[in-house]
Parts: structure tokens; sequence; C-alpha cells
């Protein structure tokens, strides 16, 4: 439905685009998701959205984390391929490892999620030139839109970038106050001034296409304000794009799908205490409407 041209999505909206897997599908038909974050104590963040692309139906999942995150995620995540990368540009040890290693990893991706838990350090922004000269789908996310807004890297074309309004504001270079006013006009900013589909997130999460279409997601809750949520929601887009869904497709039906998993969470045992790591199963759930 639309109101002001601007089209409304809901719960049920989410069959058009998660059809039931052919009898025939394998992982390697599913996509292989990259994703690539967790600097130093923001270690959770990589691993939530890798979780979350495996319950969003990516047929395979990379890490590229810091060293230390690598027994944790596969304690919790055996299903990831997880990658330690304790390289550091700025010191030059053996960055030609690293990047060597990150290039066999792009080329056999379907799609790239980078930002969550990343930081703003030599590490991530090595990683981040990297990844935005692949040419592939990419979800930009948290630390990676705060280095472009910084002026640190270009968006690459094929990216849907999902800023909170903190971030949505560094990438107008305006406050957070003249986000909220007007979140319709500022999601419309975002993806006019760097001419990429932008998810706004919040309470009423609005994607913008570069040339300015608008969608409301009609679903979530305020069980959703909590550290981590994010970083779901950029392993579910993630997930879709990796199984080929296109930009603007992949951001309203994953945006959807994040807070329809999330509504589930808070139908089944209330909104305040509510952690992301409890979408999982709804993630899965709803990502088999038809079922
Ligand atoms: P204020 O001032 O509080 O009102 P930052 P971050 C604003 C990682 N994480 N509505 C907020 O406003 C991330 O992935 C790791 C209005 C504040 O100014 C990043 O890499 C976790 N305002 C890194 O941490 C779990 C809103 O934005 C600013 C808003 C830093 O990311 C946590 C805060 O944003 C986290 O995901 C809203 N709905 N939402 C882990 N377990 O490893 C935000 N703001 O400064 O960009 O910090 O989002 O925590
Ligand atoms: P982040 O700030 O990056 O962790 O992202 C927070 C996630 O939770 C986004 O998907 C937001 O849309 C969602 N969220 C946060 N607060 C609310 C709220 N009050 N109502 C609905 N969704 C919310
Ligand atoms: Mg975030």
């Amino acid at each position: 439905s639309t109101q002001a041209g601007v089209a409304w999505l809901r719960a049920q909206d989410l069959a058009q685009w998660l059809e039931p897997r052919r009898r025939d599908s394998h992982k390697g038909r599913n996509g292989r998701l990259l994703c690539i974050g967790g600097d130093h104590a923001h270690g959770g963040a990589i691993m939530l959205a890798a979780e979350a692309a495996l319950r969003a139906g990516s047929g395979l999942v990379d890490v590229v984390t810091r060293d230390a995150n690598v027994a944790p995620l596969l304690t919790r995540l055996p299903e990831a391929m997880v990658h330690g990368d304790g390289n550091d540009a700025s010191t030059g040890d053996s960055d030609g490892t690293a990047s060597s290693a990150l290039d066999a990893l792009i080329s056999d991706a379907s799609a790239i999620v980078i930002g969550p838990g990343l930081g703003q350090g030599a590490w991530g922004r090595e990683r981040l030139r990297v990844i935005c000269a692949s040419g592939l789908p990419v979800v930009l996310d948290a630390d990676a839109l705060n280095l472009i807004a910084a002026g640190v890297v270009a968006a690459p074309a094929n990216a849907v970038l999902t800023p909170h309004p903190g971030e949505a504001a560094r990438l107008l270079q305006t406050g957070i106050d003249d986000v909220q006013r007007d979140r319709f006009a500022a999601a419309r900013a975002i993806a006019s001034r760097y001419q990429r589909v932008v998810v706004l997130k919040g309470a009423g999460t609005i994607v913008s296409e570069p040339c300015g279409n608008l969608s409301l997601i009609d679903a979530g809750n305020p069980g959703m304000a909590v550290g981590g949520m994010g970083d779901v929601l950029s392993g579910v887009i993630g997930a879709l794009l990796a199984q080929g869904l296109p930009l603007r497709d992949a951001a309203v039906c994953g945006a959807l799908l994040h807070s329809v998993a999330a509504d589930s969470a808070a139908a089944d045992g209330g909104e305040r205490g509510l952690l992301p790591s409890d979408l999982m199963r709804w993630l899965r759930c709803h990502a088999n409407p038809g079922a």
C-alpha cells in the first residue's frame, strides 16, 4: 500500500522476495557472504552479523576479524569460516600476506558486509579501502559509514548504507535533531548526496533509493533499542544480497525481516531485556514465509 508516495511494508510483504528454495538447491547456490569487522572490544558486532546472515539463508559465511575473536566466534558459530587477521598496516607487519588472503576471499564472495565493530583505525581503514574497490554488492554499516562521512573513502556503486540517526547526522554533516525532525527528508538527502540505497534506522525505519523513492518499514519495536541490533540487520541485508536480491530489494526485505523477527521475539518474552541474539530463531522462521 502507499500513503503520500511512500510504500508501506508489512510482514505479509516478505513472501514476494523470499521464495521457497529449489529442491536441488545447494550451498554454492545460496551465496557466499564475506563479513569484515570486530576490532578490539567490538568482536561481538561481527559475530552477530555473521550469525544473522546464516539465519537469513546465506549458503556460506566467511568472517575476517581480529585474531582474538577467532576462537570465541567458532565456539559460538561453527558454521562460519573465520579468518584471523591481526595485521595492522600502520605497524607495517606483513600486510602483503593479509591483503592477498583478503583478495582470495573477495574473489569467492557474492556479497560483503563491512563495518560492524570495524573501528576507524588503520586496521579498519585498510580493509575498507580494499572492499570498496572490489565491485561486489556491499552493506556499509557503523564504522564503514563513519569513515565515509570523514571522507577517508568513497562508497562504491553497489552499496547499501545502513546508518542510525547518529551515523546519518555524520553523513549529512548535521545534527541528530535535524535528521529526526524529518526522517524521510534525511533518508532522501543521504541517498541523493551519496547516490546509494540508504536504510535510515530507528523507530520507523525508512529506505530511500537514490532517485528518492521511499519505503517505510511498518514493523519493529522499542525492544530493538539495544547494542548489537544494527549489527544483526547488516548481516541480514548482506545475506539477501549474497542470495541475489538487487540492492533496493535486499535493503527493504532485510529491514522488514529484521523488524518482523524482533516483533516475534518481543511477543515471545517482552521488549525490555530483548537481545539481538533472540532474533536469530525468528529470522529463520520469517525467512520462510510460505512454510
Ligand atoms: P545519543 O546521543 O545517545 O542520543 P555511535 P555505536 C546516536 C559497534 N557495536 N535515535 C546516539 O545518540 C558498532 O558496530 C559493537 C537517535 C549517539 O550520539 C560500531 O562499530 C557492539 N540517536 C561501534 O560499536 C554492540 C541515535 O548515535 C550515537 C539513535 C560504535 O557504534 C554495540 C551513537 O552511535 C555496537 O553495535 C537513534 N535510534 N541511534 C558489540 N557487541 O561488539 C544512535 N543514535 O557513536 O556511532 O556508536 O552505534 O555504538
Ligand atoms: P544500531 O543503532 O546500529 O544498533 O541499530 C539499531 C537497530 O534497532 C536498527 O535496526 C533500528 O531501526 C532498531 N531500533 C532501535 N530503536 C528502535 C525503536 N525504538 N523502534 C524500532 N526499531 C528500533
Ligand atoms: Mg550499529
